[in-house]
């Protein structure tokens, strides 16, 4: 267990991100287009927060729950999969909250097994060893299903551990599927769909970390809900008007503006699917003009 969190009042925010792998140069980016810029120290640990009081330290993603947990940091940007991993072995109460999804980094936890072995179901693994990194969230899947299986705890090259004879299945991150297929294995079931979550503390901070972390998060769910949005622009006579939303299924809380008070009609909505060629093309057959889409890079409402 993690000792008690420090009782001093800060006034700064800390967030941790990992110094250096897959998550460390999308979380820095988002930050950074939240308004956040720094400047690091030399031994480029730490980056001190110059236009907030909002300083990051750059560490090993697995470390990431523990500080947070021992109040180290305030927050942290991680992957699901470690966050989750972490508060099922043993972190418990204390163990931090997913705050937000942030939609990179995505991959899922899952089983795989050799490409030759017939599957049906879950069952069969009972009384055979599984190879992971992640042996809580492995241990809690088993235990849910009352699969009595034989959790093999490894730190890594988890995929070559059926080869070496050291397991009969494993449980590891599959992005593209590639490194299973190329250890001659094949996904069977999802344990965990992951990706880089912003990871908190359950119980709110209580000095002014609180209206520091609810800025950041006014800004980043400015930046999250227009993510793969763009925004239509485009003029229509009022009467074909119903059959072009139909056409927009995805799109927000249209704008409709009457162009000098007649029968042509601006409207303006914000679309979450891809506006392609062949839909701008469709849209014009249902009496649009002046098609225009724009890139859209933040929202506050
Ligand atoms: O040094 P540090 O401990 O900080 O880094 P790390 O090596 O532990 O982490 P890193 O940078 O590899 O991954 C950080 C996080 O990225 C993970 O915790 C996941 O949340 C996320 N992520 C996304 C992945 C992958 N995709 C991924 N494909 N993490 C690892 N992999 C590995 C996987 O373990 C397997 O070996 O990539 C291989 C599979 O990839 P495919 O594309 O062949 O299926
Ligand atoms: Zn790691």
């Amino acid at each position: 267990m993690s000792p008690a969190a420090p009782a001093a009042v800060r006034d700064r925010l800390r967030i941790a991100i990992q110094k250096s792998g897959r998550l460390s140069e999308p979380a820095r980016a988002l930050l950074a287009s939240c308004g956040l810029a720094w400047r690091e120290s030399r031994d480029r640990l730490f980056c001190y927060g110059e236009s907030l009081p909002i300083d990051l330290l750059l560490v090993r993603d697995d470390d990431i729950p523990g500080l947070i947990a021992d109040g180290i940091c305030d927050l942290g940007i991680v992957g699901r999969n470690v966050l989750r991993e972490r508060a099922l072995a043993g972190e418990g109460a204390t163990a931090p909250r997913e705050w937000r999804a942030l939609g990179f980094g995505g991959c899922r936890l899952a089983l795989a097994v050799p490409q030759e072995e017939s599957w049906s179901d879950a069952s069969q693994l009972a009384g055979r060893r599984i190879a992971t990194s992640y042996p809580g969230t492995l241990a809690a899947w088993l235990r849910e299903r009352a699969i009595d299986a034989d959790v093999v705890t490894l730190s890594g090259a988890v995929e070559i551990a059926p080869r070496l004879g050291k397991a009969d299945a494993i449980c590891d991150l599959v992005s593209s599927g590639a490194t299973l297929a190329a250890n001659q294995l094949k996904p069977v079931v999802t344990l965990l769909e992951s990706e880089a979550v912003l990871a908190g503390p359950a119980a709110p901070f209580g000095d002014v970390r609180s209206e520091l972390a609810a800025l950041l998060l006014r800004r980043l769910d400015g930046m999250l809900k227009v993510k793969d949005s763009k925004l239509l622009l485009c003029q229509v006579t009022r009467g074909m008007l119903d059959e072009l939303l139909q056409l927009l299924p995805d799109a927000e809380a249209p704008t409709v503006t009457s162009i000098d008070g007649g029968d042509r009609i601006a409207l303006q909505a914000l679309c979450r699917g891809a506006l392609t060629w062949q839909r701008l093309e469709d849209l014009k057959r249902a009496g649009a003009q002046a098609l225009m889409v724009l890139p859209v890079e933040r929202m506050l409402a």
